[in-house]
Parts: structure tokens; sequence; C-alpha cells
């Protein structure tokens, strides 16, 4: 394995230079991805220096180096992690087999199309973030924006490398449809759901950064576990990246909650409209918006019970989260999976088979990973003497795919009318009054040292910075 090549135009420790075809594919496809950017990406941005790390390394120490960029001249490559030597096939009919380093006749159109899922939502959250640039609350903020958005595009680099360089034609026709369908596009839309919202204001950021990363993280972690060794090896590396997205997301909506927190003490009271009369969000609000982005990242698990990806288990291509550490046959034929299902006007659990509950058990993973962040912002509100707790909504509330697609469920899991759902819904899902007032908060502060005042600083900076550091220069 070659160490990260940097005199190449294209960043790579795949060796790109020895396979020359492969190159001048991906080199031809370059000036069109930098279009897309300049087109679609951070609006206004081109001239702006930021701190930004770039990978050039792939190694647990040292894999990342921190300097000023100009975001149009950021070194996006293609890394994948190093090679588990003799790494055998962890799971389903292929288990114990040795890894696949190109792709199946029989499983290239399956393969195909969960890189191509997979690879659309990296240039969607870019294009649904552009704006946010002239928005920010701090030079903090302003440069993480920034980071997510190159590594985002870096992301789209990863699974547009697969496409070329393992799928011929189809591949690289698929690679410039990634530049053709746009997020909320009404005739070209980006394949899944969430990724045609926009995230209009920094609240939808922080909480888009928590919630739908981390449906990137358990995907990503899944597709890691691939039997197709490529994939694998560069979904591990796209993990080392995401880390950081959702520690913003986390941290992000934090430091809201401390705001809200520290102003709820300062005025003795928690009344809503006093504290947005003081210019910070009300944690009431805060529970609508992770009503909304949890819901809709929760639908990006697909449906409950899928013929889909038992297949994509089957046969190997897609495994489930940390499939190493988990306690069974790993071919789950005879297992069975206690899965959420319709029964009448109810709610219950029902063993199904295990293998056709491979979303459901994702899901849950994810599930419980959210609710541990949750509980991180509750310790927040809990430290203020406030009663109040941020609680996740019932998976069935507020779906558009699967079991619950058909329904209206309260945020405590009850089948409601539709009566009653709009009766309720605007106290359970931002309102267009909550979505102006938070948009009314985004007024951008890049001076020094300064931030808006409806968020917290961070406890500390980049690399080592302080939170005043110069994290972007605009030139
Ligand atoms: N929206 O059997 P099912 C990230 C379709 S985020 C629209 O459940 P499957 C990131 C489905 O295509 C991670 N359609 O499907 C985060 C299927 O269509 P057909 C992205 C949907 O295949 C932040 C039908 O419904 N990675 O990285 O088991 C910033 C039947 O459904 C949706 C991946 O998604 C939906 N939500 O499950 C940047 C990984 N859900 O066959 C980046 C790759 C389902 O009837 N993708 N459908 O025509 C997959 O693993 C799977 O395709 C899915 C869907 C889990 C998404």
């Amino acid at each position: 394995m070659s160490s990260i090549n940097y005199n190449e135009r294209i960043p790579n420790n795949v060796d790109l230079s020895e396979n020359r075809r492969l190159q001048r594919a991906l080199e031809s496809w370059l000036p069109n991805y930098l279009s897309w950017w300049d087109e679609l990406g951070p609006e206004g941005t081109q001239g702006y220096d930021v701190l930004l790390r770039t990978a050039v390394d792939v190694s647990a120490d040292g894999w990342a180096h921190f300097d000023y960029v100009k975001m149009p001249e950021y070194r996006w490559g293609i890394f994948l992690n190093e090679p588990v030597p003799d790494r055998k096939i962890g799971f389903g009919d292929h288990k114990g087999e040795d890894v696949w380093q190109e792709v199946p006749g029989e499983y290239r159109s399956t393969l195909r199309r969960l890189i191509v899922t997979q690879g659309d939502t990296e240039p969607a959250s870019v294009e649904q973030q552009r704006l946010l640039g002239q928005t920010a609350p701090s030079l903090y903020d302003l440069r993480n924006l920034f980071q997510i958005n190159v590594e985002e595009g870096r992301h789209l680099w990863a699974m547009v490398y697969l496409l070329h360089a393992h799928f011929g034609r189809d591949g690289r026709e698929e690679a410039e449809m990634m530049l053709e369908r746009h997020s909320g596009d009404e005739d070209k839309p980006r394949i899944l759901g969430a990724f045609n919202e926009p995230t209009p204001e920094w609240l939808s950021m922080f909480m888009f950064a928590f919630f739908t990363d981390r449906d990137g993280k358990f995907q990503l972690a899944s597709l890691a576990e691939s039997a197709f060794d490529p994939l694998a090896r560069t979904c591990q590396f796209m993990l080392t990246e995401e880390a950081h997205h959702m520690f913003v997301g986390e941290s992000g909506v934090m430091r809201i909650v401390k705001r809200t927190c520290d102003l709820m003490d300062e005025l003795g009271t928690d009344d809503p409209e006093r504290i947005r009369q003081a210019g910070a969000i009300d944690l009431q609000t805060l529970q609508r918006w992770i009503n909304f982005h949890y819901s809709v990242s929760v639908d990006l698990f697909g449906q409950e019970l899928s013929t889909n990806a038992a297949n994509y288990y089957t046969q190997g291509l897609k495994g489930r989260f940390q499939e190493d550490k988990i306690d069974d046959d790993h071919t789950l034929v005879n297992d069975s999976y206690a899965v959420h299902m319709l029964e009448g006007d109810k709610i219950v659990k029902r063993e199904q088979p295990a293998l056709t509950s491979i979303n459901e058990k994702l899901r849950q993973s994810y599930i419980d990973d959210c609710q541990r962040g949750l509980n991180r912002w509750n310790k927040v509100i809990e430290k203020q003497g406030s009663d109040f707790r941020f609680s996740l909504p019932h998976r069935a509330f507020h779906r558009a795919i699967g079991n619950f697609a058909e329904v209206k469920v309260s945020p405590d899991g009850n089948i409601i009318s539709d009566e009653v759902w709009h009766k309720n819904v605007n106290s359970w899902l931002p309102t267009d009054e909550d979505r102006a007032f938070v948009t009314s908060l985004m007024k951008p502060c890049y001076e020094h040292g300064k931030i808006a005042g409806w968020i917290a600083p961070p406890t500390r900076g980049i690399h080592g910075h302080p939170f005043d550091f110069d994290y972007v220069k605009f030139n």
C-alpha cells in the first residue's frame, strides 16, 4: 500500500498513476465536480482562506494536516484504509471465504445501487447547507461548516472512485448522475427523502449533523463490513472523518441548550416567550426540532421488513453494525428479531425473521446512540435545576417510509386520528412561526472572539487554537 501521493492531481493511496485509464477518467470528472462545487457548494466563499484539515495519511496517528486552504483548492483525494491481510467475509452465505477485490458479476447491480445511494447523500448535504456560510454564529462554527462540506465532497469522491474503478461504463454514468441530481430538485431530486429537505438555518444544521450524519455513521459502519473489500476500506476511512461531523452536531446543540439554560437562570424564568424575547431558543422549540430531524433520519434506515436488506446481508454486501462484536452465527437463517408492527390501531412487537429485520436492527442501534446524546444534553438542563427533559419521539412518529408511513402516531406512540394530529402537530413539529423566529436569530457574527446571542461558545477551539482564533480569513 502506497502512502498518499500529493504530487498527483488527485491525491490518493490507491496507486492511481499505475492505472492511466482510470486516472484519466477521474481527471475528466474533476472539472465537472469543481463546477458543481462552484455552483452548488458554499455560496460566495471561493476566496476565503479556511483553517481546514486535509487527510494526509490513513494511519491512526497523524492522519490529518491543518492549514489555511481556499475551498476550491482543497485536495479532495481517494483514501482507503490499509487492507487487512487475509481478510475473510464475516457474514452471510459466503462467510469464511476470502473477501473480494473485484465485484462478482451476480452482485454487480445491487452493489452499484448501494454505492450510488450512499454517494448521492454526500453532495446532497453540501447543497442543503450552501447558504449557511452567510449566517454562522461565530468564525469557529463557520470553519466547522466548511470542514464538513469539504469532507462530504471527499466522500463523494470516495464513492465515485469505486464506481469508476469497478463498474465500467455504468459506473461512469452513475458518477455523472451524482452531479445532476440536486437536493430538492423537482425533476431530479436526491435519492433519499431527508436529503431533499433544506437546511435553512443553524439550528437545523446542528440537528442534521447530530441525527442525519449519525445515520451516515451506522450505514457506513454496515458497509465497512462488506465482502467487497475496496468498499469496506473506503467506508472505514470515511468513518474517521465522520466522527467530527457528529461532534459538531452534538456540541452545537449542547451549546444552544447551555445558552438557553444560562438565560433561564439569569432571567429567573422558563417561560418560552421570555427566552425568545431575550434572543435565545426555548427548550420546547428545541424539542420540536429534535422531533423533526430524528423522525426524518429514522426513515433513512428503510422498511422495517426488507427483503432487500436480507439479500444484502446474505450476499455479503452489507453487514450489521460492528458485525464481529455480535455473538451469533452471522448467517441469521434460524434467528428472529422483535420488530415494531402495526396491528389494527395498535403498535406491537412481533418476532420476525432476523434476516428481513436487518434494517430494524440497525435502526435500533441508531436509536440507542441518539438517546445517549440526548442524555448528555439533558445533563446540562439538569445541572441548571430545570425539570424539563428532551425525549426522542416514538419510532413510529412522523414516518414516511415503512410500517407506519400510512398512520398518524403521537410522539408517545399512540395511533391517533387525523383530527387529533392536526390539533397537536404545532406542538410536536416546527411551525412556520417557529422557523421564522429561529431564522430571525441567524445573523452572522464574524468578529474575533464574538458569538451570537443564542449559543454558548465552545469549551475549546480547533487543533489547539483558542476560540478567538482567525479560523476563516475573508480576504
Ligand atoms: N427514501 O427494502 P427497503 C450519510 C426505498 S447518510 C426514499 O427498506 P433498502 C450522510 C428503497 O430504495 C447514509 N426511498 O430498502 C449523512 C426501496 O426501493 P425499491 C446513507 C427509500 O434498500 C449526512 C424501497 O423503498 N447511506 O451518509 O433495504 C451527510 C424498499 O425499501 C427510503 C445509505 O443509505 C428512503 N429513506 O433500504 C452526508 C446506505 N428507504 O427497491 C451523508 C446505502 C427505502 O422498492 N443504502 N426506500 O425500488 C442502503 O443501505 C439502503 O438503500 C437503504 C434503504 C437503507 C437506504
